[in-house]
C-alpha cells in the first residue's frame, strides 16, 4: 500500500457508495486515478477505446443495474467525444458518476494545449457538476457526486478533478451519503385520474421510465382491467420489462401523423413517468404537439415523482385492487424460412431469445417488426435510444452486459449507427462479455432517405442521395468483428441466421451476426 492520496480516497468513497464499474479512457492528467486502481479491488475499470463506447456503456449499466458506474474521460476533449451517449443518458434519466480529469488547479491558468472549459461541455448533460479544489475535499465530494446521481430519477453528474488533487496526499475514503427517495405524487392529481377512470370518456396512460417496470405496469393492467385505459409506451423507452407473465403497452409510434393518430380521440392523457408528447422533428404544416384538441393532460407521476406509488393510489381509490391484469403469455413462433429481412430476422429472435435477455434497439428502420414479434416471447428487458443521437446501441449493450453478467444480451444494431461507435465490439471481446449483435447491414441511412422525402426538400440528386448511402466500398461486418476479436457469420437466408442465432445463444462470449437486408 503506497501513501493514501486524493485518487485513492475518490476510489474508496464510490467502492463505498456502491459504485463498482469504472468506464474509462484514460490520459496523462488522470495516470493516479489509473494507478489507484490496482489497489483499490471494489471497482472493475473496463476500457473503452472511444469516448462514446465509455459513456454509452455507463448508460447502459445505469439503466440496467439501477445504480451508477463510473466514468474516466481526459480533461475537456475526452468529455466532448463523449457527450452524444451522455445525452442519451441524460434522456434516459440514467445515474452516472461522470469523472473528468483536468490539469493541475496551478497549470489551469497556463493555457496548455489541452485546456479548455470542461464545465461548459459538462453543464447541457449534467444535473450536477462540482470541480474538487484540493486533495481533502475530494472524497467528500465524490459522496456528493454518488447522491446527486441517484437524485430521483436519476441524473449525470460531473465531478471534475484536477491532476493535483488527484496525486496530493488525502485523508481517506468517507462514507456514502443517504440517498433521496422520490417525490410523492400529488393527491389532486391522483383525484383527476381516479375521476377520469371512472367517466366513461377514452383515456390513455403514456408511460416511461418508473411507470414500465414490473411492479408498475402490474398495477396499470389492473386499470386496464378496470375501465379499459389503454396503456401506451412512449416511442422510445429507457428500459421496459416484457414478455411473457407481464401487462403488455402499445408503443407511440414515431412518425407524428401515425402518433396523431394513435392519440386520436382521447380525452384524458395520463402521464406516468414521461411528459405530454411531441414529435421528434417538426414538419413544414404539421403539428409539434401529439396531444389531442380537447384532451385533458394529467400529471399522475413525473419523472422525479414515484410512479409506482401514483399507481397504487389510483388501483386502490378505484376499488381495482382484486383485479386480475391481462398477462401476456409465451407463444413462440415457428422458425422462419426463406429471405433474411427485418421480419424473418424478428420472427427467429422471438422462437430463439433466451429467458431474462436484454434487447438493445438501435435497428432504425429494421427495427419495425420488432416489438410485436417479441411481446409474447420469454422475459425480457427492452432499453430504446432515448436521446435520438445514434451510436448508443453497441455501448450500451456493452454496459447492460457489464451490469447483468448472467443474462444474454441482443444488440439490434442497424448498420449506419452501429459505425458511430464500432469499437465498443472490442470491448465485449476483452471482456467477454455475453452479447449478441445482429448488425442490419441495409447499406444506407435508410431513415434520412425517408426523411428526406417528409420535410419537403426537393427530390434527392445523386450528389444528396450519396450522403445517405454507405456504400462504395460496402462495409464488411464479419471482418470489422473479427478484427476487434469478435466471432462472426453473415448467414445468407432465413433458415442459416437461426442457425448462427441459436449457437449464438448457447455459446458464452460474445458473437456477430451480420445480416444483409
Ligand atoms: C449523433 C447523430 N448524428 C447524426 C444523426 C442523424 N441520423 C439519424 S438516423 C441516421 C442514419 C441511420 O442509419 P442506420 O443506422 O443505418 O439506420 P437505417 O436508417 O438504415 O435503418 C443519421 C445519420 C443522429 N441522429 N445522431
Ligand atoms: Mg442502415
Amino acid at each position: 500500500m503506497t501513501e493514501m492520496n486524493g485518487a485513492k480516497s475518490l476510489l474508496a468513497t464510490l467502492v463505498n457508495a456502491g459504485v463498482e464499474v469504472c468506464f474509462t479512457n484514460p490520459g496523462t492528467s488522470e495516470m493516479h486515478f489509473v494507478a489507484a486502481l490496482d489497489e483499490e479491488p471494489g471497482m472493475r475499470a473496463v476500457l473503452g477505446l472511444f469516448e462514446g463506447v465509455v459513456t454509452g456503456a455507463a448508460d447502459g449499466y445505469g439503466r440496467m443495474a439501477g445504480k451508477p458506474a463510473c466514468t474516466l474521460l481526459h480533461l475537456g476533449p475526452g468529455l466532448a467525444n463523449g457527450l452524444a451517449n451522455l445525452h442519451n443518458a441524460r434522456r434516459a434519466r440514467t445515474p452516472i458518476v461522470n469523472v473528468v480529469g483536468e490539469h493541475a488547479t496551478y497549470h489551469r491558468s497556463l493555457d496548455a494545449p489541452l485546456t479548455s472549459d470542461i464545465k461548459g461541455f459538462a453543464s447541457p448533460v449534467s444535473g450536477w457538476i462540482r470541480v474538487s479544489e484540493s486533495a481533502d475535499s475530494v472524497a467528500s465530494d465524490a459522496a456528493e457526486a454518488v447522491k446527486a446521481a441517484c437524485a430521483p430519477p436519476g441524473q449525470i453528474a460531473t465531478l471534475i478533478l484536477p491532476a493535483d488533487t488527484a496525486w496530493n496526499p488525502a485523508a481517506g475514503g468517507v462514507s456514502p451519503l443517504d440517498l433521496d427517495t422520490p417525490e410523492a405524487p400529488d393527491t389532486a392529481q391522483v383525484d383527476a385520474v381516479v375521476q377520469a377512470l371512472k367517466s366513461g370518456e377514452p383515456c390513455a396512460m403514456l408511460m416511461n421510465g418508473a411507470g414500465v417496470t414490473e411492479a408498475s405496469l402490474a398495477l396499470a393492467g389492473k386499470l386496464k382491467k378496470f375501465c379499459g385505459v389503454r396503456l401506451i409506451g412512449d416511442t422510445f423507452i429507457s428500459r421496459i420489462a416484457r414478455g411473457a407473465g407481464r401487462v403488455d403497452v402499445e408503443r407511440l409510434p414515431y412518425f407524428s401523423e401515425q402518433a396523431e393518430e394513435a392519440l386520436a380521440g382521447l380525452k384524458h392523457l395520463i402521464l406516468v413517468g414521461t411528459k405530454a408528447p411531441v414529435s421528434f422533428f417538426a414538419y413544414p404544416g404539421k403539428t409539434s404537439e401529439l396531444t389531442p384538441a380537447g384532451c385533458e393532460v394529467h400529471a399522475l407521476a413525473r419523472p422525479e415523482q414515484d410512479a409506482m406509488a401514483g399507481l397504487a393510489a389510483v388501483v386502490e381509490a378505484c376499488g381495482a385492487t382484486g383485479l386480475a391484469a391481462e398477462l401476456a403469455a409465451l407463444n413462440r413462433p415457428d422458425l422462419p424460412t426463406g429471405d433474411l429481412t427485418p421480419a424473418t430476422i424478428a420472427q427467429a429472435l422471438s422462437a430463439l431469445m433466451p429467458e431474462q435477455a436484454i434487447l438493445v434497439n438501435e435497428a432504425a428502420t429494421s427495427g419495425f417488426a420488432l416489438p410485436g414479434m417479441t411481446a409474447c416471447g420469454p422475459q425480457h428487458d427492452w432499453l430504446d435510444l432515448t436521446g435520438g443521437a445514434i451510436g448508443m446501441g453497441l455501448p450500451a449493450a456493452t454496459g447492460a452486459a457489464v451490469a447483468c453478467p448472467d443474462r444474454r444480451v441482443v444488440a439490434l444494431q442497424a448498420d449506419g449507427s452501429a459505425m458511430y461507435t464500432v469499437q465498443a465490439l472490442w470491448t465485449m471481446a476483452r471482456e467477454n462479455l455475453d452479447v449478441t449483435t445482429i448488425i442490419f447491414n441495409n447499406g444506407k441511412y435508410a431513415i434520412l432517405q425517408v426523411e428526406f422525402m417528409r420535410v419537403g426538400a426537393h427530390n434527392p440528386g445523386p450528389k444528396a442521395m450519396s450522403m445517405l448511402d454507405l456504400t462504395r466500398p460496402d462495409l464488411d461486418w464479419q471482418s470489422l468483428a473479427k478484427g476487434m476479436g469478435i466471432p462472426a457469420a453473415r448467414p445468407a437466408d432465413a433458415q442459416s441466421f437461426s442457425q448462427a442465432l441459436a449457437e449464438s445463444f448457447a455459446t458464452p462470449g460474445p458473437y456477430l451476426i451480420e445480416a444483409v437486408i
